[in-house]
C-alpha cells in the first residue's frame, strides 16, 4: 500500500493541503480553502480590519479551525482516501499567538464530530482574536524588553533576533498590559502552529524549536525557554508556555474527531507543526549553506542555511533553528505581495499587464527609484507607512511597476549582506514566483541564477515531508533529509532557471548605493 503523508499550511490568506506519495516520490494531491470563502468571520485578506489603529492586525483562530474542517471535507471528496494517510504535519504563519483558557483541555479532548471544530473550540479561547505577524503595535513593548535584556544586541545574542513587534514576546507583554484580566484567564499561550497541532492531537501540543525561535523567548543556542526573557515578558508566563520539542516529534495519534468526521485512520499520527519559513526550507530542499531562497508571498522572505549561530549585528535579520537541526537565517519584508497587488490595482492592471509594464522599462528604470512602504515595513524598520518616489510620479504606470520590484530586490540584497558570502543560486517560491519578469529582475539584482521552484506551495510540501521524516524516525528507520526531499525538490523538466544578464547586473551594482542612500535618508 502506498505511504501517504499530509502537509497543511495555515498562511495569512488561505489554508492549503499537499498530499505526497513517499514511495512514488511525488505530490499526489493539492487543495486550498481561501478564508474569503468564510465571510462570517469578517476578515479582509485573512485579517480583521482595525480602522482606529492600523498597526493592530489580528485574526480569529476559529476561522482557521473552520477552514480546516472545510478543507478536510473537500479532500475526502476530491481525493478520497484519507484513511491511507500515515501522518499529518503542518506549517503556519509565524509569531502569531493564540490564548487558551481553563476550558481548553476539555474542549480539545472532547472535539465533537457532530458540531464541528469551531463550535467545539469556542469556549477554549480566553481571547477571541490572535495577533498575527502583520501586527506592528508593540514598539513600546519591544523597547521595554530590550532594556530588560541589556540591549538589542544582547537580546539578539540570547534569542536569535532583537525584539520585534510581531514576535510573540512583545505581543504577550502588550496583552498582559492592556487586558490583565484576560491574561489571568489564560492558561496556555500557543503559537498558530502549536494551536493547530493541538487541535489535530486533541491535547495541548508542544512548539517546535524552529517556530520557538520566532518568539524572542527561546534561548537560540540551548533551544529551551530563556528564563530571563520569559520572566521579563509577563508574570507567570513560564507555566503558560508550551513545551519546546524538536521539529521531528510525533505528538501522538490524531484526535478521534478526525476519524469520526473525516475518515482518517485511528492510528494516523499527528506530528508537531512548524513555521511556514522553516517548512519551506524542507519543501525547497534547501539543507546546505550556499544557496538562498526567496519566498514571494504576503510577506517576502529571504532565507538560507547556516551551520553555526551567528546573529545579525545590525539586528535586522533573524537566526532560527532549522528543521534539519542546524540554523537558518531569515529576513522578512512586510511589503511583499500586498504591495505588488496595490500598485497593480492602482494602475488598473492584471498580472499580464504588470509584466508588460516590467518589460516596457529597462533594468535600472532610468534611475527612477521607489521606497515602497505601503504598510509599515519590518526591514528596514519603518513604523509609519509612506511611499517615496524619485524621478517619477504616481501616475507613471510602467515606472511604478518596475520601481516597486527593483526596490524589493535591492532591499533584499542590501539587507542580506550580514549573512556572509552572496548566494551562488537563488530558489524562488511563493505565488509571485510564477512571474518570470519578476524573477529576471531578481536574477539581475542579485547577480546569480534563479531557479523557479516547480510548485508555489513549498511550505505545505515541506510540512508533508516533515510528517514523513518524523513518522520514519519514530519507527526507528534511518532517514537522510537529502534522500527524503530530493525526489520532490530536484530540478525537473518543468522547472526553469532564469540567468542574470551581465549588463543589467552591472546597472544594479551601480544603482544599489543610490538606493541605499535614498533608504538611509528616509529612515534615519
Ligand atoms: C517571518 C514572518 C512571515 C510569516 C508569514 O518572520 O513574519 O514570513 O511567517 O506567514
Amino acid at each position: 500500500m502506498a505511504r501517504h503523508f499530509l502537509g497543511l499550511d495555515c498562511s495569512t490568506q488561505s489554508l492549503s493541503a499537499c498530499i505526497i506519495d513517499l514511495d512514488g516520490g511525488q505530490v499526489v494531491h493539492r487543495d486550498a480553502v481561501h478564508y474569503s470563502s468564510l465571510p462570517a468571520y469578517g476578515t479582509r485578506n485573512g485579517v480583521l480590519p482595525h480602522d482606529d489603529d492600523t498597526r493592530v492586525v489580528h485574526a480569529p483562530p476559529l476561522l482557521w479551525v473552520e477552514a480546516l474542517d472545510l478543507l478536510l471535507d473537500r479532500l475526502s471528496h476530491t481525493w478520497g482516501d484519507l484513511f491511507s494517510i500515515l501522518a499529518i504535519s503542518g506549517s503556519a504563519q509565524q509569531h502569531g499567538s493564540v490564548y487558551l483558557g481553563a476550558a481548553a483541555k476539555d474542549a480539545l479532548r472532547g472535539l465533537d464530530a457532530g458540531s464541528g471544530l469551531a463550535s467545539s473550540l469556542k469556549a477554549a479561547l480566553s481571547r477571541p482574536t490572535a495577533p498575527t505577524w502583520m501586527d506592528s503595535s508593540t514598539t513600546v513593548q519591544c523597547a521595554e524588553l530590550e532594556r530588560d535584556m541589556g540591549g538589542a544586541l544582547a537580546m539578539a545574542q540570547a534569542t536569535g533576533s532583537r525584539a520585534y513587534e510581531r514576535f510573540t514576546a512583545a505581543q504577550i507583554r502588550r496583552f498582559h498590559q492592556t487586558d490583565p484580566e484576560a491574561y489571568a484567564q489564560t492558561l496556555h499561550v500557543a503559537l498558530v502552529s502549536s494551536f493547530l497541532a493541538s487541535v489535530l492531537s486533541g491535547e495541548v501540543a508542544p512548539l517546535d524549536h524552529c517556530d520557538g525561535s520566532g518568539t524572542n523567548l527561546m534561548d537560540i543556542g540551548a533551544r529551551r525557554w530563556h528564563a530571563g526573557a520569559v520572566s521579563s515578558t509577563a508574570p507567570d508566563l513560564a507555566r503558560r508556555l508550551p513545551e519546546l520539542a524538536p521539529p521531528w516529534t510525533v505528538i501522538g495519534p490524531l484526535a478521534p474527531y478526525f476519524e469520526q468526521r473525516h475518515g482518517f485512520n485511528a492510528g494516523s499520527q499527528s506530528v508537531i507543526w512548524s513555521g511556514d519559513n522553516p517548512c519551506s526550507v524542507v519543501g525547497l530542499g534547501l539543507l546546505e549553506p550556499g544557496a538562498a531562497a526567496i519566498s514571494l508571498g504576503t510577506s517576502d522572505t529571504y532565507f538560507g542555511i547556516m551551520k553555526e549561530c551567528r546573529v545579525d549585528p545590525h539586528g535586522e535579520g533573524h537566526v532560527f533553528a532549522s528543521p534539519a537541526g542546524d540554523y537558518m537565517t531569515l529576513i522578512c519584508f512586510h511589503n511583499g505581495s500586498l504591495a505588488r497587488e496595490a500598485i497593480r490595482d492602482a494602475h488598473g492592471l492584471d498580472w499580464a499587464g504588470f509584466s508588460a509594464a516590467l518589460r516596457a522599462t529597462p533594468p535600472g528604470n532610468h534611475g527612477r527609484l521607489m521606497l515602497p512602504y505601503l504598510v509599515p515595513e519590518i526591514v528596514p524598520r519603518v513604523p509609519r507607512p509612506g511611499v517615496v518616489r524619485r524621478g517619477f510620479d504616481e501616475h507613471d504606470r510602467d515606472a511604478s511597476c518596475r520601481a516597486l520590484v527593483e526596490a524589493q530586490m535591492m532591499s533584499m540584497r542590501l539587507h542580506s549582506h550580514w549573512m556572509g558570502a552572496r548566494p551562488h543560486r537563488i530558489i524562488a517560491t511563493g505565488g509571485a514566483s510564477r512571474n518570470l519578469d519578476i524573477l529576471q529582475i531578481m536574477a539581475d539584482v542579485h547577480g546569480c541564477p534563479v531557479h523557479q521552484h516547480k510548485s508555489q506551495d513549498s511550505a505545505a510540501l515541506g510540512a508533508a515531508l516533515r510528517a514523513a521524516h518524523a513518522h520514519l524516525l519514530h519507527r526507528g528507520e534511518a532517514v537522510s533529509w537529502a534522500q527524503l526531499t530530493s525526489p520532490f525538490t530536484n530540478q525537473g523538466a518543468t522547472d526553469r532557471e532564469v540567468r542574470p544578464d551581465p549588463m543589467a547586473e552591472k546597472t544594479y551594482d551601480e544603482l544599489l548605493p543610490q538606493y541605499a542612500e535614498l533608504e538611509k535618508a528616509a529612515t534615519h
